[in-house]
């Protein structure tokens, strides 16, 4: 870690020793978040320029600043590997964050006290799409749908006879924990048939759906937001893609409706992340996700846990922890970060606990499968957790998982030229 990390390390060792602590962490553990992964090293590389020194409001060729040759040319670079990618009208690849992005896009079609119909927080949904919380919530109207209780799937007759009822002018598609297929065809039917412009965050599985292993949202809806650093494994950043018609009102939602200069190092990352989506070995990586997110969940079951809807069809399980007595997703959370596998506890639909206990637990691969686990690693991932889960107070269990980790990790190596020897 010496080299990349020199100056930092002079200059600021409290800086440089949690840089450190975070890196001995990602690697020595195993991070079965579903909304993380490990960016490649030229994404890592882009995020750490010089670009992070320029001021660059407004849009390539139309600047408020001098000197934007370069970043001009990077921005222009993402925005139309990110149209071609998606097969997209347009793009906007300004938004800091997922949650900038579908700010933008309520600012750039709604009053405040509009309506606006998004998935429930509890059974899947995000804090953007209307949480009570959230801007969102504060800003619009909000009606919520939720998945079916008895199989944890989204139920498109109903969320149609919410729409008729409640004549939203947004409906929000899109969800962080919810582990099948979403038909955005139904979706743009409900939409157009109540008159509502629909618009689909694919954070999730926006890798997926580069990889065409989800069917894409964006010939269905009138705009698509996403997050660029989950399954699309990119910088931690945002994006949105619309309709032509449509580019003109984003554009000048994102800026200067919600932000001001764009983060020009991370557009950069951006673009490195999407020219890499193209590759074979992207589209392979994105199939074992899915592969892997199978396995482990097959594990689960094998050893007696409940699945939300049964089952994956990508790279999420939810784990539905409420035949198990006690056992909350906080102390199952707990429990597995102790022995080295970290998850985050999720409510599950139908949750009588607060959020910040649950009954759910949400894993997924994207992270694991990065640093090149397939199936037999996750099998064994899957039984480790079952034991943990299953002897909750066995400190000597969890040691004993941890030490298996640590030995799995090492089989794994994450950025090895960053590490000092350790
Ligand atoms: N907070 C993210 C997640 O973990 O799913 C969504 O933005």
């Amino acid at each position: 870690m010496s080299k990349p990390y020199m100056h930092l390390r002079r200059t600021d060792p409290e800086v440089y020793r949690a840089v450190a602590g975070e890196l001995r962490r990602q690697g020595d553990q195993l991070e079965l978040i579903a909304s993380e992964n490990f960016v490649s090293r030229a994404v890592l590389d882009a995020a750490g320029t010089v670009l992070t020194n320029k001021y660059a409001e407004g849009l390539p060729g139309r600047r408020y600043y001098g000197g934007c040759e370069f970043v001009d040319g990077v921005e222009e670079l993402a925005r139309s590997r990110a149209r071609e990618l998606y097969g997209a009208e347009h793009a906007n690849v300004q938004p800091h964050s997922g949650a900038q992005a579908n700010m933008a896009t309520y600012l750039a079609f709604l009053r405040p006290g509009d309506r606006i119909l998004g998935m429930k927080l509890s059974h899947g949904g995000h804090l953007t799409h209307g949480s009570p919380v959230n801007a969102s919530g504060i800003l619009y109207s909000v009606g919520s749908y939720g998945v079916r209780e008895e199989d944890g799937r989204v139920d498109y007759d109903r969320i149609r006879d919410q729409a008729k009822r409640e004549r939203p002018a947004l409906i929000v598609a899109g969800a962080s924990a919810y582990p099948r297929i979403l038909d955005f065809g139904a979706f743009g039917e409900i939409a157009r048939d109540v008159g509502a412009l629909l618009m689909v965050d694919m954070a999730h599985i926006a890798g997926l759906v580069a990889a065409e292993l989800h069917p894409s949202p964006v010939h269905d809806s009138d705009v698509v937001t996403t997050t660029t650093h989950k399954t699309l494994r990119g910088p931690r950043s945002g994006m949105i893609l619309c309709r032509e018609e449509h580019a003109k009102a984003i554009d000048k939602a994102v800026f200067p409706g919600m932000q001001g200069g764009p983060l020009m190092h991370i557009i950069a990352a951006k673009a490195v992340a999407l020219k890499e989506a193209f590759t074979p070995e992207f589209r392979a990586y994105q199939r074992q996700i899915v592969r892997n997110a199978a396995a482990l969940g097959a594990e689960l079951m094998d050893r007696g846990f409940r699945l939300v809807s049964g089952g994956t069809d990508n790279h999420l399980i939810l784990v539905d922890l409420r035949d198990r007595g006690d056992l909350t997703g906080r102390d199952a959370e707990r429990a597995l970060e102790a022995a080295g596998i970290t998850v985050n506890m999720n409510t599950v639909p139908g949750e009588t606990r607060s959020p910040f206990v649950t009954s759910g637990l949400r894993i997924g691969t994207p992270a694991l499968t990065t640093r090149g686990m397939r199936e037999a690693e996750m099998r064994l991932i899957g039984s480790w957790i079952a034991d943990i889960l299953e002897e909750m107070d066995s400190e000597p269990l969890r040691a004993r998982v941890r030490e298996h980790v640590r030995e799995l990790c090492r089989s794994f190596p994450l950025y090895p030229e960053l590490r000092e020897e350790d």
